[in-house]
């Protein structure tokens, strides 16, 4: 039997903490339109694509706007978000996530990015960890959004692997959902109340032990 598994990896608030500076980003474009934006409402954000992010942030303080308008601000935020990114490094990879790759690769398992962001290469570049990543598949190679699985069936798919045997970590709801869709192991990383729909829930990575891991190759 062949037990090599897809573990697909969301990247924000998975891999690393980027969801401060894309509110960082976004509380600028929301002052300007004099729009209350908080973190709470960034919490809605998550796992969101950027021009979708936008919209929510619009709709927030009811302000309508040109395409042109929009597309300005699309650039102005990210060109913001990334200025935020120019200092990362592997500091900022979230506790506990390199110890679950680097058990991944010794145990040979296929291992993908799956995620929202157009920004995902240079992060993982950054921070160090692209060399682990066999499959990505971020903002660009997508169409449809979580909680669609396109972005999770694409990573097993270029593994190989069937979409039973892709587990997914995801710190979105609409995220989980996406995995749950597509028929994947969804583990959520974070609050055990927003994320109540994940199959398994972990408040990060250091919670998780290499055994649970190992369990879930040899199923
Ligand atoms: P960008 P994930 C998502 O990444 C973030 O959670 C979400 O807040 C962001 O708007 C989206 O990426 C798009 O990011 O502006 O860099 O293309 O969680 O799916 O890894
Ligand atoms: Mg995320």
């Amino acid at each position: 039997m062949n037990n090599k598994k897809a573990f697909i990896f969301d990247l924000d608030g998975v891999i690393v903490d980027t969801a401060k500076y894309h509110f960082l980003a976004w509380q600028k474009i929301a002052k300007a339109l004099n729009i209350n934006f908080t973190h709470e409402h960034n919490e809605l954000l998550k796992g969101v694509s950027r021009v979708r992010s936008l919209d929510i942030i619009l709709e927030l303080g009811n302000v309508q706007a040109s395409q042109e308008d929009k597309d300005k601000w699309l650039i102005q935020k990210n060109e913001d978000y990334l200025s935020y990114l120019v200092d990362m490094n592997e500091s900022e990879i979230l506790p506990g996530v390199f110890k679950i790759l680097q058990l991944l690769k010794e145990k040979n398992q296929g291992i993908a990015l799956g995620s929202a962001s157009k920004n995902a290469r240079p992060i993982l570049e950054k921070t160090g960890i692209l060399s682990y990543f066999d499959v990505i598949v971020d903002g660009n190679d997508v169409t449809n959004a979580k909680p669609d699985p396109e972005v999770f069936l694409k990573a097993a798919q270029l593994l190989n692997i069937s979409p039973e045997d892709a587990i997914v970590f995801e710190d979105s709801v609409a995220g989980v959902q996406a995995a749950n869709i597509g028929k994947m192991t969804s583990i959520g990383i974070g609050s055990k109340t927003i994320l109540h729909e994940a199959q398994y829930i972990f408040k990060d990575f250091t919670s998780m032990d290499i055994q649970f891991i190992k369990s879930l190759i040899a199923k």
